[in-house]
């Protein structure tokens, strides 16, 4: 998994807390193991560079440096300043967007990340049209038990029996609520998302209607497959995209809020004062370090590699005769719905934990459990292609899960 520099560099560090706090640095050898003894198919995690680790590490978690570059509330903050600078400008070399649109690299999660943006676009009590989370969407996408549903009025379109996003319900859900805000993205989602067509949808309505709407593409776990160019781009058709620097980007744990330039005044001032304090520049500087890896050519084999790893795994799972939600996958991660299986998520995932393999549960389409329970588990090949897994790897996987999934089935007979 790791380089022996990557090796050293970890050693080194349990060392150091060890000096201050042997039982703080136990725990963290005792993850370090865990991490290298299981498999690991969360679909939004990753393994960073010890590169990454070692930023987030450094002396910038010393620094406030509230404000903006240029214009801070605390003085010495000038190196923080070209800290800071340097991040947005390899992000958005990232993505290629370095002429049209800013970026805040100063939320500290995805959920951040996605309120600088309700919070530059939007009143309380504004409508929202977005995937609801028992469809694919996330948390943040309006869920009642999230601020965002309780700020905000959200409305959501639908997914077929399939599983697929019905373009059509946007079309008419549009009409139905004209809401001041479109979210398109998810975080269990295994197909493309066609941020074009959604655009060509928004302003068809709005040649209609005359209403204004802004379009938000929440890209957390798609990003680096934007980034290797394997799923269309929502820059150039999004007035704003967020996302998290830690799944497929594989970098350091935290969100960034992307806007087209004329907005960045509105981002900025929704980043700080409005969502949020300090920034975390040592986690600006992880950030930054994460930006320069994704540049590099072998990032964008990786990414193609994770995603045809997940075609392999995916297809293994329906030859084995299981229901895969959409009947397969376009990106890093599929769903497999267990409801004719007649085991739940949570048990499949609590007997996998106890075999090695690191999953979580998730809903599937028309879900008949609970939230907690689920009928679904979600399996991602980004961590484990990372660590060098092959197809043929991920094929032998496929099997001890079915194995699993056999066993508990047998033990409900
Ligand atoms: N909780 C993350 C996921 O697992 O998809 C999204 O924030």
């Amino acid at each position: 998994m790791y380089s022996k520099t990557d090796l050293n560099y970890l050693s080194s560090v349990t060392e150091t807390v060890a000096a201050s706090s042997p039982e703080v640095a136990a725990i963290i050898n005792k993850e370090l193991e865990r991490q290298r003894d299981n498999v690991c198919l969360i679909a939004s995690e990753n393994f960073t560079s010890a590169a990454v680790m070692a930023a987030t590490g450094s002396c910038l978690t010393n620094k406030y440096s509230e404000g903006m570059v240029g214009k801070r509330y605390y003085s010495g903050c000038s190196v923080v300043d070209e800290m800071e600078l340097f991040c947005r400008e390899k992000w958005l070399e990232v993505f290629g967007v370095s002429e049209t649109y800013h970026v805040n690299v100063q939320p500290h999660s995805g959920s951040q990340a996605n309120f600088t943006a309700y919070t530059a676009f939007l009143t309380k009590g504004d409508t929202v049209l977005s995937m609801s989370l028992a469809n694919g969407g996330h948390l943040t996408h309006g869920s009642p038990v999230n601020n965002s549903g309780k700020l905000y009025n959200f409305v959501h379109y639908e997914v077929d029996e399939e599983g697929f996003i019905q373009y059509d319900d946007i079309a008419a859900k549009l009409r139905e609520h004209n809401p001041k805000l479109v979210v398109a993205g998810a975080s269990s989602y295994s197909r493309i998302i066609d941020f074009a067509r959604i655009r060509s949808i928004i302003d068809e309505y709005t040649a209609e209607t005359g209403n204004t709407v802004f379009f938000m593409a929440d890209i957390a776990h798609i990003a680096g497959l934007v980034v290797a160019g394997v799923h269309p781009t929502p820059f150039g058709v999004c007035d704003v995209v967020t996302l998290t620097t830690h799944k497929t980007l594989r970098g350091a744990r935290g969100g960034l809020t992307f806007a087209k330039k004329e907005y960045a005044k509105k981002i900025d001032s929704a980043a700080f004062p409005g969502t949020q304090g300090g920034p975390l520049q040592h986690v600006i500087a992880g950030k930054a370090v994460s930006a320069v890896e994704c540049l590099k050519p072998e990032y964008k084999t990786y990414i193609e590699n994770v995603v045809a790893n997940c075609k392999v795994m995916c297809d293994e799972f329906i030859k084995m005769g299981y229901k895969v939600v959409t009947g397969g996958t376009d990106n890093h991660l599929f769903l497999v719905d267990l409801t004719p299986n007649n085991v739940s998520g949570l048990a499949v995932q609590n007997e996998l934990e106890r075999r090695g393999i690191i999953l979580n549960r998730n809903c599937v389409p028309g879900e008949k459990r609970s939230a907690y329970e689920t009928s679904g588990i979600r399996i991602g090949t980004a961590p484990e292609t990372t660590r060098g897994f092959t197809a043929e790897d991920f094929v032998k996987v496929a099997h001890r899960i079915d194995e699993a999934i056999k066993d508990l089935m047998a033990q409900n007979n």
